[in-house]
């Protein structure tokens, strides 16, 4: 027998959605540079869902109106966008702000803002300016400080209208698509510059908080990373020590320098004993990562990690990659979002938030994604054309009484961002898999609210919803 129970989240909570910039804007007439995506689309659109770019996506640019009336009804007070750094320096990344692109975010923003909707702004969102990734990406110094100058210009031009800043939006990805899986621009499978590339990500990431600090504004900065618990195939002491590996590549290589300031001892040892460290860096560099991490922490859950020793042995002759110490489990039994390739476990954003309660001094934290995309909604339509995804509803409720219970433990949880707000584009996937609250017609741009998207105005308005604790079986 099922009985319910009013699961209530704490005052105040966050409820809202997240999206980024070159996922939803379009170009729009403000001026705009060259990104690391038109650049990759026009020169291989064959690797992208049905051969489409980023140059309309979902056309926030001209609707933003609509839009945050579409926020209202679907029960967000808080939202997150990324600002482009390609729209506010169309000067290839540097030179003069672009003014248009000022006056397009400020009204944006001040118009989230009288709606009561709170405006997190992200950074950085895989949008690197294709001049400058010319001129070494991430992997330059003369890149890191044209991002702190962006950043700078950001806090001043926006200071007064941002609620919380993030320097990035997982600084993981990028490496591990441009530097060793192939999945982003420029397409290099090399670990030592990915290698250089991310202990310079992380030194952006502690000037941009260095020069946040000057303006001491209300807001708070941090970072939103996407973590997975690591979960070992058994106690077999070798499935152990690869899940150890695993996490310390992909969970703890942003978290402790971003968060405590140090990088992973065991990590750099290995790095060293491979001779896969970075080439540049000094004592400089590691002071002010160290005197300047995350006030905030933004978590970005989607599947766990699950991991085994390996079964063969490592081509020594083929490039160094975190997979020579492991490699993926495929658990019997797991359940999967077949579209998307990626394991639905919700206990798992349970354990991320027990780890960084116990782990990294409880920092205030929120969920700032999770989400389920899935193809051919339009399936699900009814006579309305509005989109039945019922199964988006089981998949938030089922996550959110993880968190609820998480919450009850004692991690310092602030709110909840679904991923994501209206369908947007999902790079290379394109319009593939839609996640959105509210549908999209690619066709006419014409925007319907899903039933998800009526239920997410009622949890929001309740401050929660009624669950059977009982499906919390582990
Ligand atoms: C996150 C990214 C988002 C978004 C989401 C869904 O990793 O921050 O930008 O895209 O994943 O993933 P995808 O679009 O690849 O299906």
């Amino acid at each position: 027998m099922s009985r319910q129970t009013q699961l209530t989240f704490p005052d105040d909570f966050w409820w809202g959605s997240a999206w980024s910039a070159e996922q939803s804007e379009g170009r729009g007439e403000t001026g705009k540079a060259e990104t690391v995506w038109d650049r990759w689309f026009h020169e291989e659109p064959h690797r992208f869902y049905k051969r489409i770019g980023p140059s309309i996506t979902t056309d926030h640019i001209h609707r933003y109106h609509e839009d945050i009336q579409l926020m209202k009804q679907t029960g967000h007070n808080s939202f997150r966008v990324s600002i482009s750094w390609a729209r506010m320096f169309p000067n290839d990344g540097v030179g003069k702000p672009n003014e248009k692109a000022i006056a397009y975010y400020r009204d944006l923003f001040t118009e989230m803002k009288n709606n009561n909707i709170k405006v997190f702004a992200n950074l950085y969102h895989f949008d690197m300016p294709a001049k400058l990734q010319d001129k070494g990406g991430w992997e330059s110094r003369e890149v890191v400080d044209a991002y702190v100058n962006f950043a700078d210009t950001c806090f001043l031009a926006f200071g007064d209208l941002v609620y919380h800043w993030f320097t990035f939006n997982e600084p993981l990805g990028p490496i591990l698509g441009s530097y060793l899986e192939d999945f982003h621009y420029p397409n290099l499978i090399d670990f030592k510059r990915g290698a250089q590339a991310a202990f310079f990500t992380t030194l952006a990431h502690a000037k941009a908080i260095q020069t946040f600090k000057k303006y001491q504004l209300s807001s708070k900065i941090g970072v939103i990373l996407n973590l997975s618990p690591t979960f070992p195939r058994s106690q077999n002491s070798a499935d152990k020590k690869a899940a150890e590996i695993a996490d310390l590549f992909y969970t703890r290589s942003f978290l402790d320098p971003m968060v405590k300031g140090v990088f992973p001892e065991k990590l750099v040892s290995l790095l060293e004993e491979y001779d896969q460290l970075p080439v540049d860096f000094n004592d400089t560099d590691l002071k002010i990562i160290e005197e300047n991490t995350a006030q905030i922490l933004g978590l970005n859950y989607y599947e766990p990690r699950r991991v085994k020793a390996r079964t063969s042995a490592v081509n020594l002759e083929s490039p160094f990659l975190p997979e020579w110490f492991f490699e993926p489990h495929i658990m019997p039994g797991r359940r999967m979002n077949e579209y998307r390739g990626w394991e639905i476990y919700e206990k798992g954003i349970y354990d991320l938030c027990m780890d960084i309660k116990n782990n990294y001094g409880n920092i205030e934290s929120f969920i700032s994604e999770n989400g389920m995309g899935v193809a051919h909604e339009e399936r699900f339509m009814d006579e309305n054309g509005q989109v039945i995804d019922d199964y988006r509803i089981e998949f938030i409720q089922d996550h959110l009484a993880y968190l609820w219970k998480a919450i009850q433990d004692g991690c310092n949880i602030k709110g909840y961002h679904l991923w994501t707000f209206i369908d947007c584009w999902s790079w290379i996937n394109a319009y593939k898999n839609r996640y959105g609250l509210v549908s999209l017609d690619l066709a006419t741009q014409k925007r319907t609210i899903k039933k998800s998207g009526l239920f997410y105005k009622e949890l929001s308005k309740q401050n929660g919803f009624s669950y059977d604790l009982e499906r919390l079986v582990d």
